[in-house]
């Protein structure tokens, strides 16, 4: 096959194949107002929020924080899109949605997107959302301590098989004085805020039942830069004793999204939180410590990406996926797929999309797609010219398993 031809194969193959995109932000419509969507919500995106005051440094914060939904979307607009060029990831990712929904942008004329989104009702929308963006299904986010959340699983819950399950529990980790409080409101034994051997059991019974309530597909908890778990600390104390024995018993992996430097700058409430090298020793320490116990791990610093795909090599219980957040930029993307590829072959999960807002699937997967499609084209290229043939079931396959969602189960 010649070069041109393999380049062509590999986009379509990575184009038809449907995804599985193991961690997002995103709602099934059970969930009323937790599923966000529509042109709005897409220019608020909490990365074009932070975009916005690199322009306009004269702006206060507050000034922002106190307009409508539409009056923020209005300034974001005419400041990342009008008066420059929507140039950045996050701004070039809403021009790709309305170029993939068949809305022509070219007058810059917001009032006339918003009318030409009117047309459809929100199942209407997630049914075209899911085909455009040919996304199988969606990993949510589910936390058992969020106001709106709990009373949708306590009553109707999900039957939408689009979106799947996870339950996350950085309440846990973060403050646990508060969760305890909860945990106890929902009727768990919780004798004291202190992490002592029965509020453990307490907190183990808590999650074990939410874990029969929602049926996760993985716990998650996502985790700082200076993570340390042998310092006693209540967060080491939840992931040693509640949520890695909790992970084994039911059988479920544990996911650790590691690098966060939460609220870096607080003026920017969710667009505020900034990136750390954090130590992948911990990872490894983790991994051999518990054999019987699957890792999904994301790091959010470039700088720890070689050493966490070697490590990756040396235990069969850890797999890494995606390119989080501030690494998920084509550049990043090139770079780190590369790396993947030449030191994990395909036993790792590329990217997942992270979309906070329903339509950014579409944005996240087609550029996602592209940049991982070319450097599988480079990868098969190279084995061509080293003797080695490649045929179109042979793409199919990888693909499928490094973006259809199989090595979640394994
Ligand atoms: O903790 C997370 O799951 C992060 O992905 C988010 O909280 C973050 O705000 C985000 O939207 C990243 O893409
Ligand atoms: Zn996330």
């Amino acid at each position: 096959m010649d070069s041109k031809k393999l380049a062509q194969q590999v986009t379509k193959i990575i184009n038809d194949t449907p995804i599985a995109d193991i961690h997002t932000h995103l709602y099934s419509e059970a969930f009323g107002d937790l599923l966000l969507y529509g042109i709005d919500e897409l220019i608020t995106y909490h990365y074009l929020v932070a975009e916005l005051f690199r322009y306009k440094p004269e702006l206060e914060y507050e000034t922002y924080w106190n307009m409508s939904k539409q009056q923020q979307a209005d300034l974001i607009w005419d400041t990342i899109f009008v008066n420059n060029s929507p140039i950045s990831e996050a701004a070039r990712g809403v021009v790709t949605v309305l170029n993939k929904l068949g809305i022509d942008a070219a007058d810059k004329d917001l009032t006339k997107i918003r009318t030409a989104l009117q047309q459809y009702s929100t199942s209407q929308y997630i049914d075209k959302v899911f085909e455009t963006a040919n996304v199988k299904y969606a990993i949510m986010t589910n936390d058992p301590f969020d106001e709106t959340e709990v009373p949708v699983w306590d009553t109707t819950g999900n039957s939408d098989t689009r979106f799947k399950p996870a339950l996350r529990v950085d309440g846990l980790l973060n403050d646990f004085p508060l969760c305890a409080k909860k945990m106890a409101h929902q009727g768990f034994k919780i004798t004291s805020k202190n992490l002592d051997k029965a509020v453990i059991t307490a907190t183990k019974d808590f999650l074990s039942s939410w874990i029969e309530k929602i049926k996760p597909l993985y716990i998650a908890a996502s985790m700082p830069n200076d993570l340390k778990i042998d310092d006693g600390s209540d967060t080491a104390k939840v992931i040693l004793d509640c949520l890695i024995p909790v992970a084994r018993e039911n059988n479920l992996p544990f996911a650790m999204m590691i690098g966060v430097k939460r609220q870096m700058n607080p003026d920017l409430r969710l667009a505020g939180d900034g990136v750390g090298k954090a130590d992948v020793d911990i990872v490894a320490t983790l991994a051999r410590e518990n054999p019987d116990v699957k890792f999904l791990v994301t790091m959010l610093s470039r700088e720890n990406q070689h050493e966490l795909c070697i490590t990756a090599r040396k235990f069969k219980n850890l797999t890494i996926f995606g390119c989080w957040w501030f690494l998920n930029n084509p550049s990043i993307i090139r770079e780190m797929t590369a790396e993947r590829i030449e030191t994990l072959g395909l036993t790792m999960i590329p990217q997942h999309s992270d979309a906070r807002v329903l339509d950014q699937i579409i944005y996240k997967w087609t550029h996602s797609r592209k940049v991982i499609g070319e450097v599988l084209t480079e990868k098969y290229s190279d084995i061509v010219e080293a003797g080695w043939p490649v045929t179109e079931d042979d793409i199919k396959r990888d693909v499928n398993m490094i973006l259809g969602g199989q090595l979640l189960w394994r």
